[in-house]
């Protein structure tokens, strides 16, 4: 059976899950989505990225036309019918069909796509190698121009670094704020390891309050590891003893070089070793 997905609830077989070229999350990018991971058929963190989900419309004044009850009853009945226990799912929310014009209050329906695929993450070996990553020159939108917060339909700023990235050759590319300070990576949050404690940007450095990220604080406060939110520049990657990135679809990957300079040994670290571990154990329960 083709993958089953869902729009305005209704489930439609993957070759004719179609949406109108006049919906404004196409003309103009406008609307929000997440992006989530199933473990054994069950949802990660289920609540947290639907409360994400509902402050990302709020933001953009998006009604989301359903209940928070039913947007998790519709994610769970997309992943069974799809028979997906280690899977990866994206919900979006359109703004729905409206004019040519920008007014998005001319769309009076917001559509609701629910995809829920095979698991598709970096190769085994990344995680026993570490990423090999690059600055880029494309700078994190300011939060006062399109809060970073909010997981809207508009990735042109985090796709420009990725272009960035892939022509150097690399998966990831490290995107600074509008004050040259570590914000993010194009998909992916940012933490080092300075003298043993472990450091990742705040919120208000212009990021998207991870899922995992903020699954990987709480890890570390458990396992005894001093975890501090604190803005810190290029040149402390550069000197970090360990630097990992964190996503739903990348769980915890090490980062072993940064612009050519090797970080710590040019290997995956404990820290991020002990952490990994300590996520599993987490997505297992
Ligand atoms: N920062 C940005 C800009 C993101 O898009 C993260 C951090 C990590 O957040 P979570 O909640 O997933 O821990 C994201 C994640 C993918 C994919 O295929 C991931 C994201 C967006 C698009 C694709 O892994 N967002």
């Amino acid at each position: 059976m083709s993958l089953q997905i869902y729009i305005d609830g209704k489930f439609y077989d993957k070759e004719n899950a179609k949406i109108s070229v006049f919906d404004h999350g196409v003309l103009y990018g406008d609307g929000v989505f997440e992006g989530l991971r199933s473990y054994n058929g069950k949802v990660f963190r289920l609540e947290q990225h639907i409360d994400r989900l509902w402050d990302s419309a709020k933001s953009i004044a998006l009604d989301i036309p359903m209940s928070k009850a039913e947007m998790i009853d519709a994610i769970n009945q997309t992943t069974a019918i799809n028979n997906i226990k280690e899977g990866y799912i994206r919900v979006i929310i359109t703004r729905g069909v409206g004019d040519l014009g920008l007014d998005p209050f001319v769309c009076v329906h917001p559509q609701v796509i629910i995809i829920a695929a095979q698991l598709a993450l970096y190769p085994k070996e990344l995680y026993e190698k570490g990423l090999d990553i690059v600055t880029a020159s494309t700078m994190r939108t300011p939060p006062a121009a399109l809060n970073p917060r909010i997981k809207s339909l508009n990735y042109l700023n985090n796709i420009m670094a990725k272009v960035e990235a892939s022509r150097a050759g690399c998966e990831e590319a490290l995107i600074l704020n509008h004050k040259g300070e570590v914000a993010e990576c194009t998909g992916d949050n940012i933490f080092i390891v300075r003298n043993g404690e472990l450091l990742t940007p705040p919120i208000d450095a212009g990021i998207l309050e991870g899922i995992t990220r903020n699954a990987v604080l709480e890890l570390a406060k458990k396992s005894g590891i001093v975890a501090k939110e604190i803005a810190f520049t290029r040149h402390d990657v550069y000197v970090a003893e360990e630097c990992f990135l964190t996503g739903s679809g990348a769980e915890l990957i090490p980062v072993v070089s940064i612009d050519k300079r090797i970080i710590g040994n040019g290997k995956p670290g404990t820290v991020t070793k002990k952490l990994l571990d300590a996520f599993h154990e987490e997505t297992k329960r």
